[in-house]
């Protein structure tokens, strides 16, 4: 501890050191820079002159302490992300007790910081002409100061290949950041449109240059199952698998397809925990959904016995929701869904699994004599509570594993799971409900959060009926604290999630729903409210775009 405490000081003093003789440089062009960071950090000033980085440039990390693999691997990512545009193989060093090297130009990871009421995502970001410092109490912190890195260096730092002419210039700056909001997530549907694994990887890595940290994947719905589930075969052979082309999906009362095509796909468990490890380095969570008791029809394609009717069924190559749900009286139903769940918590180690719990058509249970069996030996009300009876046994499988699970705001209809947290879509009144009741909440209302939805109302009129416009300002306005909760309930409101949803969105068209608007999703879950200005943020915008034009993101122009 006293070791810690001198080598602290040690590095205070040459970093001051280096600073003072640092600042005394003529000032040049780079200072008239402006900080076009989105999100936009809580703090943060351009101070006196700039840091260029040179051939000689060393990265040091913290080497000390539980986590100091992990931070390594941070300054790694670092070295990564700056070695192709630059062509610089930046040595990254341990920092030990000395400090950095004289004339290194060293950008320095270090977790040497006061711990006092600092959060794990926190950390401060010191550029002066001759280094870099980044400072968190935690790796995650030092990851987010790496991002506010890459947005301060030229755009051209964001080429995966050597770029030549560029002086890889950082304006000195003094920036001190924290989130908002704790759970800052963005759905993609791969059910109605397979993606392939680099493209979630890259979904992952854009995510994660905007500080989000959740990646919530809607994996199982009516078109399509993507999971590997080993104990049931059939939900890759079959339930996979659709008759259709490519492309949006179809209206359900178009008519039907003329084409023998069959169209789908699935991840394995390797490509899965390939993903989950990838965004675990990025510092993004991801987040299974595995959809039930409704949106399930194509698992019952594989296993008819687990429906009201006994099928048979077909993959729907419709949007749409289907009629045949998981049956509720059937105790096969639970035993596969256990066995699904099983298999699921040992690929995904986020402590919340997604249960969808939406749009759970009741028309099949009321003509299913199981299912009003279960009703009456249960003592139960209607259907609505006949699903809470269903949600309910689900949270205790999952309890029983140590998760938590996580549902749409229907999951409040006939009563909430006793632990469940709630992500409001149908508006902010499932979020005031669940929060009254002590309930914590995902906000992602569809008036702000719906990325499937067309961006102008030029676009609205090739895209389905019930999608509203929503542009990036209108985004920018999403407030996911709801007015009429006090501070005790406001405190389970954990953040909100940007969900694009696919019907009409195949892969190569997730960008342009996605991009420009969840950057302004991004600042509204990160950035303090009161730094929320239209103006300042579309200005940044402009600069930011330049950014994601090198990264090769086909963002929606507006017009
Ligand atoms: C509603 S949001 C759905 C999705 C659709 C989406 C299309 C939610 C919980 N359910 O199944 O894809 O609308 O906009």
């Amino acid at each position: 501890m006293k070791k810690q405490t001198k080598s602290f000081v040690l590095t205070v003093t040459i970093i001051s050191l280096l600073a003072v003789t640092g600042c005394a440089t003529v000032p040049r062009a780079a200072e008239q820079a402006k900080i076009t960071v989105i999100p936009k950090p809580m703090q943060a000033k351009l101070t006196n002159g700039h840091f260029t980085l040179k051939p000689k440039s060393a990265i040091y990390y913290e080497d000390a302490g539980p986590d100091a693999a992990e931070i390594k691997a941070v300054a790694k990512y670092l070295a990564d992300r700056l070695r192709p545009p630059t062509g610089l193989s930046l040595p990254v060093l341990p920092l030990g007790p000395r400090g950095p090297e004289r004339g290194t130009g060293p950008i320095i990871l270090t977790t040497r910081i006061k711990k006092t009421g600092l959060g794990p995502e926190e950390y401060k970001l010191v550029v002066k002409p001759d280094f870099v410092t980044i400072r968190a109490p935690q790796p995650p912190g030092l990851f987010y100061g790496v991002q506010t890195l890459r947005q301060l260096l030229p755009p051209q730092i964001e080429t995966r290949k050597k770029v030549l002419g560029v002086d890889w210039t950082i304006p000195c700056v003094d920036i001190t950041d924290k989130p908002r909001f704790a759970w800052r997530g963005s759905l993609l549907d791969c059910c109605r449109q397979f993606m392939s694994v680099p493209f979630v990887k890259r979904y992952i890595d854009l995510l994660a240059y905007h500080k989000m940290n959740r990646f919530h994947w809607h994996l199982t719905d009516d078109p399509g199952w993507r999971v590997q589930i080993k104990k049931y075969p059939r939900l890759t052979e079959i339930s996979a698998w659709r008759n259709t082309g490519p492309g949006h999906l179809r209206s359900w009362d178009d008519p039907p397809p003329q084409t023998d095509e069959i169209y789908g796909g699935y991840y394995t468990q390797d490509d899965i925990k390939d993903i989950v490890d990838y965004a675990r380095s990025r510092y993004v969570i991801v987040v299974p959904e595995i959809e039930m008791p409704g949106h399930s029809s194509s698992a019952l394609v594989a296993y008819p016995e687990l429906s009201c009717t006994g099928g048979p069924f077909k993959v729907q190559n419709t949007m749409g929701i289907s009629e045949d749900v998981y049956c509720a009286g059937n105790e096969k139903t639970f035993e596969f869904l256990e066995d699904v769940l099983s298999e699921v918590v040992e690929l995904f180690p986020s402590p919340y699994i997604h249960i969808g719990g939406d749009e759970c058509p009741k028309k099949r249970w009321k003509e299913c004599p199981k299912c009003q069996e279960r009703i009456k030996t249960e003592g139960l009300k209607d259907e609505h509570e006949l699903q809470s009876y269903f949600v309910k046994r689900i949270e205790k499988v999952l309890l029983s594993k140590n998760r938590r699970l996580i549902g749409w705001d229907e999951i409040l209809e006939g009563g909430l799971a006793p632990q469940a947290t709630v992500q409001s879509w149908r508006g902010m009144k499932g979020a005031v409900a669940a929060a009254k009741q002590g309930h914590d909440v995902v906000a992602s209302p569809t008036t702000h959060c719906y990325f499937d939805y067309p961006h102008s109302k030029e676009q609205a009129a090739s895209f389905p009926y019930w999608m509203s416009v929503l542009p990036t300002e209108k985004v920018y306005t999403f407030e996911p604290l709801p007015e009429g909760l006090t501070a005790q309930q406001q405190r389970h409101i954990l953040g909100g999630e940007g969900n694009v949803w696919t019907e009409v969105a195949p892969q190569e068209e997730i960008d342009s729903r996605a991009y420009p608007r969840l950057t302004a999703l991004a600042e509204t879950l990160w950035s303090p409210k009161e730094l929320r200005n239209w103006d300042d943020f579309s200005s940044r915008l402009q600069s930011h775009y330049k950014r994601l034009d090198v990264l090769g993101v086909d963002y929606y122009r507006e017009k």
